[in-house]
C-alpha cells in the first residue's frame, strides 16, 4: 500500500507499476495517472470509477487475461490478489469444487469467455448461484454484468493499493 501523496509524486512509469495489479487495462491506468495530482483519495477513487464506466467488451476481454477461473487457485505472485479474493472457494469441498468446474465450463461454452465475479465477500454457494442465474442472460446483458463485476474488483484492488 502506498499513500496518495506518494502516488501523486511517482514517475508515470512507476505509477503504472503501482496500478498494474488493479486491472489489465493499460489505457485505464494511463488515464488515471494523467489525472494526477489528486487532492484527495476520494477524488482519485471517483475519477478511477468514472473512467471504468467507459469500459466496453474489448476492455473486458483484455482484463480477463489476468483473472484466473473461480476455484482454479493458480500459483504465482500475479495471482496472489485473486487467491485472497477467492478465499471462500480455496480448499472448498469436493462437491462445490466440482460444481464450480462444471459451471465454469458451461459458462465458457455459452459466452466464450471466463466467468468473472467479484469473489470477495461471497461464499462458494453464492458464486455458483450467481453463475447459474447469469447463464440466462443475453450476450449483451452478460457483458454489462461482467463489466460491473470487473469494476468492483478493480475498485477494491485500488482501495487496497493506495491509502490516505
Ligand atoms: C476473480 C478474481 O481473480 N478475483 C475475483 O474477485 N474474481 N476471478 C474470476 N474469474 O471471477
Amino acid at each position: 500500500m502506498i499513500t496518495l501523496h506518494n502516488f501523486n509524486q511517482l514517475s508515470p512509469d512507476a505509477a503504472l507499476v503501482a496500478l498494474q495489479p488493479c486491472v489489465a487495462i493499460p489505457n485505464w491506468a494511463e488515464e488515471v495517472i494523467r489525472g494526477r495530482p489528486y487532492p484527495s483519495r476520494e477524488a482519485l477513487l471517483s475519477t478511477a470509477e468514472r473512467l471504468a464506466q467507459r469500459w466496453d467488451r474489448a476492455a473486458l476481454t483484455q482484463a480477463l487475461s489476468a483473472h484466473p477461473r473461480i476455484g482454479e487457485n493458480p500459483p504465482g505472485a500475479e495471482s496472489a490478489l485473486s487467491r485472497q479474493e477467492q478465499g471462500a472457494v480455496n480448499n472448498s469441498d469436493a462437491q462445490l469444487a466440482a460444481a464450480l468446474r462444471d459451471g465454469n465450463a458451461r459458462y465458457e461454452r455459452r459466452f466464450g469467455q471466463v466467468f468473472l465475479i467479484r469473489a470477495k465477500g461471497r461464499s462458494g454457494d453464492d458464486i455458483l448461484q450467481a453463475l447459474n442465474a447469469r447463464m440466462k442472460n443475453s450476450d449483451a446483458q452478460e457483458v454489462q454484468v461482467a463489466l460491473e463485476q470487473l469494476r468492483e474488483i478493480t475498485m477494491l484492488r485500488l482501495e487496497g493499493a493506495i491509502g490516505e
